[in-house]
């Protein structure tokens, strides 16, 4: 374990004495104190890459992060945000290997165009820890591991969700038009989500895909697309919307154009990541299901990093477990266990 040594301190202390901008990093709130780091050998210091806060589960992922990884439980962390741009993650990985941390947490906005950077920590002897979205790189030794949600099983069960649902309410032989919105563009979260939809509709004759277009995971840009799916095709009745702040804004545009949605109004509703104001949105009668996804990925990592300081090997893939929410169920007992 390197911990604070030569170099190192000497990029910390400059963090903390308020020169931290010029390196690019954030130091975490409850971070060691400059005499405590002076005397303290035995912090591992993590670097995380963030994608941005473009949603609540965003946010709620960064919060995992930064409530596991403090100094009560060992850790130093550099925080970086992305601000969703793949350029700043690069850079920000090259200055995470720069201040010689002891481990990177990359979570990857797409999935092409890591292979250089990944090299460039391998060479410094930084292992990589790949978090909720996955990438596509030549050699798989690039990386330690990868932990996060199976999308393409989400979308399929969204798929089989609707299938139950339909035959339930007698409309198993009708026509069923349908719009998509879509995450980030090449992101695994929106390549899988879309995908395991695919394989359920491909099994659906009467399922018309009308249209499929990115809302890039944001509320805005949900509501915006969704004004204009409306606008171009009169019948819909279902929307899938791959993650929840898309959802909100396009529940907004829905009713602005006086239209319905949810188990009593004229369009179904798909969701994922149930966070808890989707939960609220289905007792409202505004969203029919959402599919889990589990942004706690904190603790599961630092459970990594133990066992790769005691020189164990870890499962390259990780899956979490997940599940989902219909309005069938009890969403007042699930929202009181909710934490998200
Ligand atoms: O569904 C969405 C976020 O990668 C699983 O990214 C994540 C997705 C999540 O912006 O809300």
């Amino acid at each position: 374990m390197k911990r604070y040594s030569g170099i190192f301190v000497v990029v910390l202390l400059a963090c903390a004495a308020g020169g931290w901008m010029f390196f690019g990093c954030v130091p975490d709130e409850k971070a060691p104190s400059q005499d405590t780091m002076q005397d303290e050998e035995d912090y591992i210091v993590i670097g995380l890459s963030q994608i941005g806060s473009e949603s609540d589960w965003r946010n709620a992922n960064t919060g995992s992060f930064r409530s596991e990884f403090t100094a009560e439980n060992g850790y130093y962390l550099l925080f970086e945000d992305a601000q969703q741009k793949q350029e700043n993650q690069l850079k920000a990985v090259r200055d995470l290997i720069l201040q010689e941390v002891d481990y990177i947490i990359l979570d990857p906005i797409v999935e092409t165009g890591w292979d250089t950077v990944l090299m460039e920590a391998k060479d410094a002897g930084i292992p990589v820890i790949l978090v909720d979205r996955q990438i596509v790189v030549e050699d798989e030794d690039l990386y330690t591991c990868w932990v996060g949600s199976d999308f393409r099983e989400e979308g399929r069960r969204a798929g089989q969700w609707l299938a139950d649902y339909l035959e339930s309410q007698g409309r198993r032989e009708e026509q069923i038009r349908i719009v998509t919105l879509q995450g980030t563009l090449d992101s695994s979260a929106q390549i899988g989500r879309t995908m395991g939809f695919q394989d359920v509709l491909s099994a659906h004759g009467n399922w018309e895909m009308l249209e499929r277009r990115s809302g890039e995971f944001t509320q805005a840009k949900g509501q915006e697309v969704m004004r204009d799916l409306l606008q171009s095709h009169k019948e819909i009745d279902v929307l899938i919307s791959e993650n929840d702040n898309m959802t909100f804004g396009a529940i907004e545009a829905i009713e602005s154009a006086g239209r319905t949605c949810g188990p009593d109004g004229d369009i179904i509703v798909i969701s994922f990541d149930a966070v808890r104001t989707a939960i609220q949105f289905m007792q409202e009668g505004k969203i029919n299901a959402d599919f889990e996804c589990n942004p706690l990925l904190g603790p599961k990592v630092s459970k990594i990093i133990e066992e790769l300081e005691a020189g164990e090997r870890v499962e390259k893939i990780q899956y979490i477990e997940e599940q989902y929410f219909d309005t069938s169920m009890d969403l007042e007992k699930i929202l009181e266990e909710r934490t998200y």
